[in-house]
């Protein structure tokens, strides 16, 4: 069983679409182990997303995360990381398949709603992250 890191953003956060994700998650067999609602401070988000630092959208995509509150979950499933990204969709709302989280829910390229670990060393770095225990 694999494990990856799930946030729902601040974007889907305010419009009470927690409950409508998560159920998503369940219904395609996702156990959530684990889950927290914290707001971060900017901080956090530009060690978490470090690794787009030289983007140009860097800035913006760390205040926007750091804007309000969020939920952090880790999910376990059979190959979790690819079925997490498969469910979620493009990371551009208007390119996501239709029945995707971002499809459904996204608002834009920057407020898609959900994140969801890339692979095997982004899951483990981003697991304990967020949940050192
Ligand atoms: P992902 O979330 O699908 O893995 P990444 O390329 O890792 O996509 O980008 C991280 C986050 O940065 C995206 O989810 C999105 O919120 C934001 N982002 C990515 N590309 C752009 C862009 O071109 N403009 C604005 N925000 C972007
Ligand atoms: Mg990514």
């Amino acid at each position: 069983m694999e494990q990856t890191l799930s946030i729902i953003k601040p974007d889907a956060m305010e419009r009470n679409l927690e409950g409508k994700i998560k159920s998503i998650l369940k219904k395609n067999n996702f156990e959530i182990v684990k889950e927290k609602k914290v707001k971060l401070e900017k901080k956090d988000v530009e060690e978490f997303y470090k690794v787009h630092e030289t983007k140009p959208f860097y800035n913006d995509l760390c205040n926007y995360l750091s804007s309000g509150p969020v939920l952090v979950m880790v999910l376990k499933k059979e190959n979790a990381i690819a079925e997490n990204r498969k469910i979620m969709g493009a990371t551009n709302p208007k390119e996501a398949d239709p029945g995707t989280i971002r499809k459904e829910f996204g608002i834009s390229i920057d407020k898609n709603s959900v994140h969801g670990s890339d692979s095997k060393e982004n899951a483990k770095k981003e697991i304990n992250f967020f949940f050192k225990d």
